[in-house]
């Protein structure tokens, strides 16, 4: 079934302009970009989208990095979207996941991983509204307006 999944580029891959390359993986890997928009986390944010880590050793340098320059949130389109775009950014550790994964091309260490992708279709959808309202959200498909001979002509 054709469905969603949210994307998010992490501070530490936007920092390394590594955004166009992520993006040019994501279209190649099939899937289409029906939102996009460049932001800073604040810690409220963060304290809301990673509610379910706030107990780990872990939240604060995650909620520090995070918020330590912009993202880029994505909602993306395929078929098996989440378990797709699971599969194209491969294991939480850099160090372990699989060779040709994003995180594993882009990520520097387990915190700063370049990508994040939602686990469920459930969590996609909360991920999904948490960043994007209806009209931000442009569902395929995308045609142009009218032939280029009429526009050259
Ligand atoms: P996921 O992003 O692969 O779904 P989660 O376990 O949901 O991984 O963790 C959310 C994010 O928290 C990770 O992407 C990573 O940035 C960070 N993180 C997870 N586990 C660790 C850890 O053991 N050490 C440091 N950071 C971690
Ligand atoms: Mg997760």
């Amino acid at each position: 079934m054709r469905n969603r999944t949210f994307a998010m580029i992490k501070p530490d891959a936007v920092a390394c302009q590594y955004s166009g390359p992520i993006i040019t993986c994501i279209e190649k890997a099939g899937f289409r970009i029906i939102a996009q928009k460049m932001l800073r986390l604040h810690i409220s944010d963060t304290n809301k989208f990673y509610a379910i880590h706030s107990q780990r050793p872990f939240f604060r340098n995650l909620s520090l990095f995070m918020t330590s320059g912009p993202v880029i949130a994505l909602v993306l389109e395929k078929e098996n979207a989440v378990t797709d775009f699971r599969t194209l950014i491969g294991n939480t550790d850099p160090r372990i996941a699989s060779p040709g994964s994003l995180r594993k091309i882009f990520g520097q260490s387990k915190t700063r991983n370049a990508i994040h992708g939602s686990d469920s279709d459930e969590n996609a959808i909360k991920e999904i509204h948490f960043f994007f309202s209806e009209r931000e959200i442009i569902p395929e498909p995308y045609r142009l307006p009218i032939p280029e001979t009429e526009i050259d002509s």
